[in-house]
């Protein structure tokens, strides 16, 4: 490797023969001494915006082969860069999300392949956690068999992954045939695949149902990979892809303590144009609220996207027992169940919400003790 100073900037010639310019304002404001940074917090305890804009260091050196040291006026304090952390912050890197985590999408065939383990399995140690992390992350869906029936349990699970996320519902919700519903879940009827709580402004990432009681005829449930039915959208009818993608539409609850309500699109899109975000509720949707010429095209639009999420061929079907517990993306994978009959057996649900902060730190976080990956560690093969 080869280090020179340059007017503004160090410049680091890589054995791969990649260059990198590292500006000396953005050296000295990312000194690692712990004068500038707490030793134990991690957190920067210098104030960037003192540091000169037009910097010069005294003194560049290479100290060690992948030793990088650097004096700075006025009183020649000295930074220390290994080079190593050099080359993981070169411009354009991204901080790591966890090692090669990717998400593939699935359709109805993926019913028989979809990623299933024991509680005893992903509760007896952090590999096998962290396996399972990573399917969930993959995927999108996976069902836990064999959890204990007890009240409560549901969040046990979820906090092997972080903290569960409340809401107006509750930390945890039963889901039953109750006497004053205030959510559809709440009552013995069908449910159109849908997104849970798209009303807000954060619509909860990861959900967790876990089933005690199952004595009731009918209540099958569905799961849609919501992913991949708007790329199938996008394909087939891209004008509505890209009306569905930039128009928001406004989901509401309205109930006695809370008036919940946001205006977002049902695709949502990150900055490379990837679908990252599905907000479906055909119960919670408000009237469109756009101009007249467009009403006819935004109901088109929405109709299509519902037929492909409808679809037999893209909708896994699955009765839950006593002892699953489903968890899904709640942000990509949509879920709903058929109507049931309350008078022929009771039928309980307890559920939660994790964010999908939380999945990402959990899995970083066993990722540190995690031997590196191999490359088809994370098929479903390893469960
Ligand atoms: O009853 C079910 O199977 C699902 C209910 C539901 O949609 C929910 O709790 O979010
Ligand atoms: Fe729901
Ligand atoms: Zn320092």
């Amino acid at each position: 490797m080869q280090v020179r100073a340059e007017a503004r900037s160090v410049s680091l010639h890589w054995e791969d023969g990649q260059r990198n310019r590292f500006h000396y304002v953005w050296l000295r404001d990312n000194c690692r001494c712990d004068q500038c940074r707490h030793w134990q917090v991690g957190d920067r305890l210098l104030d960037s915006t003192q540091v000169p804009l037009d910097i010069r260091p005294q003194r560049v050196e290479l100290k060690a082969p992948s030793l990088l040291e650097i004096a700075w006026p006025p009183d020649g304090h000295v930074s220390q860069f290994d080079v190593g952390w050099l080359l993981a912050h070169r411009p354009g890197q991204a901080v790591t999300v966890g090692q090669g985590l990717r998400r593939t999408t699935w359709d109805g065939a993926f019913a028989d392949r979809i990623p299933e383990l024991t509680h005893e399995r992903v509760t007896s140690n952090d590999s096998e956690l962290l396996g399972w992390l990573r399917v969930l992350h993959e995927y999108g869906v996976s069902l836990i068999r064999h959890v204990p029936c007890r009240l409560g349990e549901v969040g046990r699970v979820a906090e092997t992954i972080g903290c569960i996320r409340s809401s107006h519902y509750g930390t945890i919700f039963d889901v039953e045939s109750k006497p004053k519903p205030n959510a559809l879940a709440y009552t013995a009827h069908g449910l159109l695949p849908h997104t849970d709580l798209p009303y807000r402004e954060l619509q909860p990432r990861l959900q967790l149902l876990h089933c005690l009681l199952f004595e009731a005829q009918g209540g099958d449930s569905q799961l849609v990979d919501g992913f991949h039915a708007a790329e199938r959208l996008r394909e087939a009818h891209s004008a509505s892809f890209d009306l569905l993608a930039s128009t928001a539409v406004t989901f509401r609850q309205l109930e006695e303590g809370a008036d919940l309500s946001i205006e977002a699109p049902m695709i949502g899109l990150d900055d490379d144009g990837r679908v990252d975000e599905i907000r479906f509720s055909n119960a919670k949707l408000q009237p469109f609220d756009v101009p007249e010429d467009q009403v006819i095209s935004l109901y088109q639009a929405y109709f299509q996207f519902a037929e492909l999420l409808r679809d037999p061929a893209h909708i896994i079907r699955l009765r839950l027992e006593p002892g699953d517990l489903l968890v899904f993306d709640n942000s990509r994978v949509l879920h709903g169940r058929t109507a049931y009959d309350p008078q022929s057996g009771a039928r309980h649900l307890q559920g939660c919400y994790v964010d999908s902060d939380d999945l990402l730190s959990r899995i970083r976080v066993l990722e540190r003790a995690a031997p590196p990956l191999s490359p088809d560690s994370s098929k479903l093969s390893t469960l």
